[in-house]
């Protein structure tokens, strides 16, 4: 136990040191599992994956479908409002721009809101989703997504607070404006960088 904390502590002032931890933060070397409601089932039948909104044309991808999508790997970091991150994780799986060139966009598009099961959803600006670190992952560290992480598949979001990192997606809406998610209508943040320690509705833009 106590090499055990000493190791978490000499990687957290790693961290700090690299610029890496964002103010509030500790670094956690387990993984905590976060979320509203319960675990739901995956019926690879019935999963389908829906991209709406302002596109020319709505689309509704199937799991097979999904699977067929070229597959990246991307390592970050994780921060969550409740003030634990996580570093250097492995992430594998569709990058958002693969998905987003399977439809025509319309240039009035500046948000997304992201669909999960059982009616989450996470309200995110655009241009943070076409980095090159955004994915739906499959995999976490080699390995399939854990079914309380999110399987089948997660949205990533490194650079945001994980709670815009929705689990068990099921889909994208592109809009012409920001509106709040579930936890943005339950007094989070609209954009939440964690680096600005953007919380609550309350702090800064
Ligand atoms: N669908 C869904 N996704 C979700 C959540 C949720 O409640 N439902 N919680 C978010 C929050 S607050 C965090 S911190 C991360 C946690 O991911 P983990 O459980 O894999 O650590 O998932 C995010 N994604
Ligand atoms: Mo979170």
């Amino acid at each position: 136990m106590f090499f055990e904390g000493n190791e978490r502590k000499e990687r957290e002032q790693e961290m700090a040191r690299e610029g890496r931890l964002p103010p509030g933060q500790s670094l956690t070397l387990k993984w905590p599992i976060l979320h509203y409601g319960s675990v739901p089932r995956f019926d690879p039948a019935r999963w389908d994956f829906r991209i709406a909104g302002l596109v020319d044309k709505p689309l509704r991808l199937t799991w097979d479908e999904f699977n067929r999508l070229p597959m990246k790997e991307v390592t970050a970091d994780m921060h969550c409002v409740t003030r634990w991150s996580r570093f250097d994780v492995r992430w594998e799986g569709v990058p958002f721009t693969e998905v987003m060139k399977l439809v025509t966009v319309k240039p009035e598009a500046r948000y997304v809101m992201v669909h999960a099961e059982q009616g989450y959803t996470a309200n995110v600006p655009l241009d943070d989703l076409v980095r090159h670190t955004t994915l739906f992952a499959l995999r976490h560290n080699g390995e399939p997504l854990p079914a309380d992480h999110g399987y089948p598949v997660r949205l990533v979001v490194p650079q945001l607070y994980a709670w815009k990192s929705v689990k068990w997606i099921r889909g994208i809406e592109f809009l012409p404006q920001d509106a709040p998610g579930f936890w943005e209508q339950n007094g989070y943040h609209m954009y939440g960088d964690p680096f600005k320690e953007q919380r609550f509705d309350s702090d800064p833009y």
